[in-house]
C-alpha cells in the first residue's frame, strides 16, 4: 500500500464529492450572491477532501457501491468547511491563510465569514434531509454527524482546546481535546459510509474502532506538521500552534515520540481492519497516508 494509492483514492473520491457539492450550490438560486460566492470561495478551495472519502469508501467497501453515501459525504465536507472558516476568525485562531488562499474573513469581512459558515452548517443538514426518505438508515446518520458536530462533539473539543492555551494539561485532557474536536467527525464520516450502506454486527463495529484510530492518527500528525511541515504544501502557515501555546502531542511528548504515537495509532486502524479482505486496502493506505502525508 503506497502513498500513490491513497493520493489516487482521495482523488477519485474528490471529483466526486466536488460535481456534488458544486450541483447542491447551483441549487442556492435564491441566495444572495455575495454569500454564495463566499460559500465557493472557501468550499472550492482545495482540501484533501479526507471526511468524505471515508464516508464514501465505507459504504464502497460494505455495499459495492459509493453511491447511497453521497449526501453525506457532502454535508461532512461542508460541515468541515464550516468550521475552518469560524476557526480562522480573529476571534479563534486569528489565521490569514487556508487552504493555500487568504481566509475568508480577509477577503470578504468577518460578517460574511460568520453567515457563510453558518449556511454552510445548516446546508449539511439540508441535504442530508432531503435524502432521507431513500434510506432508513439515514435519520440515524444525521443524529450521529450532529452529536459529532456539536457541544459534545467538534464545538465543545474547540472549547477545550481554546481553554487548553497556555495549560499545562495531561494525556487523558489531551486526548479526549483531540477526539472531540477532530477525531468525532473523521469518525463519524466512517460510520456514515457504513450505516448507509447497511452495516451490521462486527463490520459496523470494526469500522468504528477504524474510524476511532484514524482520527487519532490524524490529529497527532497535524500536530507534528504544525512543527515540520512547509506552508507550501498544507496551505496555511505553520508554527501558529507554539505561537499561540496550543496544547499539542509535540509539546507534550517532543516530536521522536509523537511520531511513535501516530504509527502506533495507525496500527490499532489497520488492526480494526483485519476482518476484511481486499475491499479494505484503500482504507489500509489512507492509514499509511494519514501518519506519512505531508499536507
Ligand atoms: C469552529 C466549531 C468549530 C470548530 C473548529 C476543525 C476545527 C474545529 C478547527 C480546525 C483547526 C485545526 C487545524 C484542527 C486540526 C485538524 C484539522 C481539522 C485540520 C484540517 O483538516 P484537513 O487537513 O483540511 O482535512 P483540508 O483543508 O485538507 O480539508
Amino acid at each position: 500500500m503506497t502513498q500513490a494509492d491513497a493520493n489516487a483514492f482521495l482523488a477519485e473520491k474528490a471529483r466526486k464529492v466536488e460535481r456534488a457539492l458544486e450541483s447542491y450550490l447551483g441549487t442556492w438560486k435564491n441566495a444572495p450572491n455575495t454569500l454564495r460566492e463566499a460559500v465557493q470561495y472557501s468550499l472550492f478551495a482545495g482540501g484533501k477532501r479526507l471526511r468524505p472519502a471515508l464516508a464514501l469508501g465505507a459504504c464502497e467497501m460494505i455495499c459495492g457501491d459509493d453511491a447511497p453515501a453521497l449526501p453525506a459525504a457532502c454535508a461532512l465536507e461542508m460541515i468541515h468547511t464550516y468550521s475552518l472558516i469560524h476557526d480562522d476568525l480573529p476571534a479563534m485562531d486569528n489565521d490569514d491563510l487556508r487552504r493555500g488562499r487568504p481566509t475568508l474573513h480577509k477577503v470578504s469581512g468577518e460578517a460574511m465569514a460568520i453567515l457563510a459558515g453558518d449556511a454552510l452548517l445548516t446546508m449539511a443538514f439540508h441535504v442530508m434531509a432531503r435524502d432521507a426518505r431513500s434510506n432508513p438508515a439515514a435519520i440515524q446518520v444525521i443524529a450521529e454527524i450532529a452529536e459529532a458536530a456539536g457541544a459534545w462533539g467538534m464545538a465543545g473539543g474547540q472549547v477545550m482546546d481554546m481553554a487548553n492555551e497556555g495549560q499545562r494539561i495531561d494525556i487523558k485532557r489531551l486526548i479526549l481535546t483531540h477526539a472531540l474536536k477532530t477525531g468525532a467527525l473523521i469518525g463519524a464520516a466512517v460510520r456514515a459510509g457504513a450505516l448507509l450502506a447497511g452495516a451490521k454486527g462486527e463490520a459496523i463495529e470494526s469500522l468504528t474502532r477504524f474510524g476511532e484510530a484514524i482520527g487519532l492518527a490524524f490529529q497527532i500528525a497535524d500536530d507534528i506538521l504544525d512543527v515540520t511541515g512547509s506552508e507550501a504544501a498544507i496551505g496555511k502557515p505553520v508554527g501558529s500552534d507554539v505561537a499561540n501555546e496550543k496544547a499539542t502531542y509535540p509539546a507534550l511528548f517532543g516530536l521522536e515520540q509523537s511520531r511513535k504515537l501516530a504509527n502506533e495509532t495507525a496500527q490499532q486502524a489497520l488492526d480494526a481492519l483485519a476482518e476484511f479482505g481486499p475491499e479494505a486496502d484503500h482504507f489500509r493506505a489512507l492509514a499509511h497516508f494519514i501518519v506519512n502525508r505531508d499536507r
